[in-house]
Parts: C-alpha cells; sequence; structure tokens
C-alpha cells in the first residue's frame, strides 16, 4: 500500500484510510512474501487411519496461504498416555509446510480439518479419527495454552520425532536442540515404520 492513498483527498468519494490500516495491510503483505515454515504432526486411531491421514494432507494444501513442502512415512504407534490395550494403535505422520498464515489461523484450519474428518472431543487422549497438532512454527516459542509453540509434549514423543527426522534430518526443535539428538534419548518402543504405506504429497 503506498502513502498516496492515505494522502490523496482529492476526489471526495474516497475516505482516508487510517495509517493503523495501512500499517496492518503492510505488515500482511510482508508475511506473503515471507512464508514460514511450520511442522504439523497428524494422528488417527479411528476410522480408516490411511484414509483420512492423505485426506489431512491433501485439506491443508488446498489451504489458501498453506503449500505442504513434505509428507513423512506412516508410523504405526501404541497409543501414548492411556491404559495399554484400551484403544486402537495409531498410525502418525510429519507434514512440513510453508504457510503465510500466521499461528492462530494455521491453528484454526488445523480444528476445520479434523472437523472435516469428524473428530469428536470427549476425553483428553481419547481415541480420534484424526488430530493435528502444530508442532512447531518457525522459531517461535510461545507458552500460551491455547497454542503452545513449540508442542509442549513433542520433545519426548518418538511418534513426532521420528517421522520428522525422516523427512528433514537436520531439523530443529525449538527451545529443545536437534530433532536427532532428541531421538536418542527416547524410547522406539511401540513406534513402527509402516514401509508398506505411503501418503503422497500432493500435486
Ligand atoms: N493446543 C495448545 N498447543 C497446541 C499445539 N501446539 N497444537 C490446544 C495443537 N493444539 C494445541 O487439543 C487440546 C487443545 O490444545 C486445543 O484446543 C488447542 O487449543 P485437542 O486436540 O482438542 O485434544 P487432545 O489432542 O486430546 O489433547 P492434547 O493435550 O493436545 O493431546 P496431545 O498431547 O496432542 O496427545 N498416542 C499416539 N501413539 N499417537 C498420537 O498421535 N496423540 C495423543 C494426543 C495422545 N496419544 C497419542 C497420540
Ligand atoms: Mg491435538
Amino acid at each position: 500500500m503506498t502513502a498516496s492513498f492515505t494522502e490523496d483527498h482529492s476526489d471526495p468519494t474516497v475516505q482516508p484510510v487510517p495509517a493503523s490500516v495501512v500499517r496492518q495491510v503492510d505488515a500482511a503483505d510482508t508475511t506473503l512474501h515471507n512464508p514460514k515454515r511450520a511442522v504439523l504432526s497428524l494422528g488417527a486411531n479411528l476410522g480408516n487411519r490411511l484414509e483420512t491421514l492423505q485426506g489431512a494432507v491433501d485439506a491443508l494444501e488446498d489451504t489458501p496461504g498453506v503449500r505442504v513442502k513434505a509428507v513423512s512415512p506412516v508410523y504405526e504407534t501404541e497409543p501414548w498416555g492411556v491404559e495399554p490395550g484400551s484403544q486402537p494403535s495409531y498410525f502418525n505422520a510429519v507434514v512440513l509446510l510453508k504457510t503465510t498464515l500466521p499461528p492462530s489461523s494455521l491453528l484454526e484450519r488445523a480444528h476445520a480439518v479434523e472437523e472435516a474428518f469428524h473428530r469428536v472431543r470427549d476425553e483428553r487422549w481419547g481415541a480420534r479419527t484424526l488430530d493435528v497438532d502444530i508442532v512447531a512454527y518457525a522459531d517461535v516459542v510461545d507458552d500460551d495454552p491455547q497454542l503452545t509453540l513449540p508442542h509442549p509434549r513433542a520433545h519426548e514423543r518418538a511418534f513426532v520425532l521420528a517421522p520428522w527426522h525422516d523427512v528433514d534430518p537436520e531439523a530443529e526443535l525449538p527451545g529443545h536442540g536437534a530433532v536427532a539428538r532428541l531421538l536418542d534419548s527416547v524410547t522406539r518402543e511401540g513406534v513402527t515404520a509402516r514401509k508398506d504405506l505411503e501418503l503422497q504429497l500432493p500435486e
């Protein structure tokens, strides 16, 4: 947006644009030219897990302001945080994005994608058709409970670290260091690569 828009009042039908709006538009414009890297974790343990994960990848790619840059291998994983045997196993994968959306809008979109796959929230860590978590957004570190960045449990979960390491061996988790080193420090028990399955990167 140029200053002349705000200063040229010769046409009486044109209202002056407040400076604060000009600043907002200019900031949005900078973001558009400066996409950020984001890492999302996908998990499913109800329904057709592979189809759902692929649907989530496609829905993310269909989001204005989001490009899916890489999709990890699929892992079959024992449910974390619940009684053993009380839930079906998960399929987990990690997606690398470039996005011009701010973190809050990316979370809104993640929730919309979950809802499109009939996610029902009844209990914490309950079985679900789809969970879409933001693992990391650029270098942002924020303890806001609505959107904690990086994801507060990502650093201790092999079902996040292993697929992330597969697609980006040099990755760093902000505030925690190299994903490769974190992966060495957690158990991989119950986290198995499903080499017979594959998610497609959208065209
Ligand atoms: N929230 C805060 N930070 C974030 C973030 N970085 N990404 C808030 C996404 N959401 C974030 O999430 C609850 C609230 O967390 C959201 O409203 C959001 O504002 P939810 O998806 O409604 O509920 P949840 O997923 O049951 O809770 P929570 O605490 O996010 O669970 P986790 O830690 O995501 O764990 N075992 C295996 N093997 N594989 C899994 O994928 N996933 C979970 C869920 C448990 N066990 C698992 C797996
Ligand atoms: Mg979640």
